[in-house]
């Protein structure tokens, strides 16, 4: 029996009649669709080297499930099915832990934001998902990645990378590591906010990339999925990674820099569908840190991204030689695009 075989008899799945298809996205987890005549579902493998604690996600997303089932009944919340042993996840004992989603009928993902209606469906939805969760007890929730999106935590372990990192890619990645230097402004603005009363913690969802979104046949959002990281945070984190994603029409794999661009209409419609949602949740000191999100997002990622390269890829992996330095190049020029139009941006959003 191969491992994936073993995770479906615990779940009673007959290995026979199924169709076992991976998906790949995502750079941390792997997934596959598994389907038969009558039922389809999604399983993952949960990267157990990036997330420690396993267990803390399956309480998270239980937490959670019970909460909107008691408010929000209509909210269509995807939770885990269970195993034949009434368990969260299967675990395989120096393999893995799996964990099986039921398919959402007639929904689909998307890789790409090609509509500014897209983006618009999407910050709804992760909207709308804080602004469900507001009256839950937020510390209740455990961190599933502990300082995950900790800026200042990223800087040093970029400095540390600085010091011990592979000595050829350090002279090479010189301009990259300056501009990541000459940019430590966006930290110091994420220590003032944890020392800034008006900043709320809330439930937030932390990965608000575009596949994490189910959407229906007429394109309307259904929900947010993917809930490994929702944990106590800032809205700064979910609303910076929709920027960071759905803002240039060339993705963070992109070779050519020219590619990257800031497409207006986009911004405007992240804030539209957002706000949408939070307005009355946000105050007025959060509001005026909307693009300030995704300055500390794409900083954040920048900063990863080198930082691994730096370190010979033991996180993200790599494809080529050189994928993770050109990853960082890529946020770098997406970064500075931003900063760019910062104030055309904030003229559509004024008032
Ligand atoms: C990882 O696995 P995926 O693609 O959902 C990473 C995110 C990064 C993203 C960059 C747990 O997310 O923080 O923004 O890659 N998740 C983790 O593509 O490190
Ligand atoms: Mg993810």
């Amino acid at each position: 029996m191969t491992p994936i075989d073993e995770v479906l008899a615990a779940y009673d799945l007959d290995i026979n009649n199924l169709k076992v298809e991976p998906i790949h996205n995502g750079l941390i987890n792997s997934t596959w669709h598994i389907k038969n005549a009558h039922k389809s579902f999604i399983l993952q493998k949960v990267n157990h080297n990036v997330f420690k604690n396993p267990q803390a996600i399956a309480s998270n997303i239980r937490l959670i499930a019970d909460y909107l089932l008691k408010h929000d009944p209509g909210y269509l919340f995807v939770s885990p099915v269970k195993t034949i042993r009434n368990e969260e996840m299967m675990h395989i004992a120096g393999y893995g832990y799996f964990r099986l989603i039921p398919f959402v009928k007639e929904s689909h993902t998307i890789n790409t934001v090609k509509k500014p209606q897209q983006a618009f469906e999407a910050a709804k939805k992760f909207g709308e998902f804080t602004k469900l969760l507001s009256g839950f007890p937020v510390q209740k929730l455990q961190t599933t990645l502990p300082d995950f999106h900790n800026i200042t935590l990223r800087y040093q372990q970029f400095l540390g990378a600085l010091e011990t990192g592979n000595k050829i890619r350090l002279q090479e990645s010189k301009e990259l590591i300056q501009f990541i230097k000459d940019n430590k402004n966006i930290v110091v603005t994420y220590e003032n906010i944890l020392h800034n009363p008006s900043f709320k913690l809330r439930v937030t969802h932390h990965d608000t990339k575009i596949s994490n979104v189910l959407f229906d046949e007429k394109n309307k959002g259904i929900c947010v999925i993917d809930l490994d990281t929702v944990m106590p945070g800032y809205f700064i984190s979910d609303v910076g990674d929709m920027m960071r994603t759905y803002l240039s029409p060339a993705n963070e794999e992109e070779k050519d820099f020219s590619k990257i661009e800031i497409r207006e209409e986009y911004f405007k419609s992240i804030w539209d569908g957002y706000i949408g949602e939070m307005k009355s949740e946000l105050n007025k000191e959060e509001k005026r840190h909307f693009i300030y999100a995704g300055k500390f997002m794409i900083y954040m990622q920048a900063i990863r991204f080198l930082a691994d390269h730096l370190n010979n890829d033991t996180y993200y992996g790599a494809k080529y030689e050189g994928h993770n330095f050109i990853r960082a190049g890529n946020q770098i020029a997406l970064l500075q695009r931003l900063i760019e139009k910062e104030r055309a941006l904030k003229d559509l959003i004024k008032g």
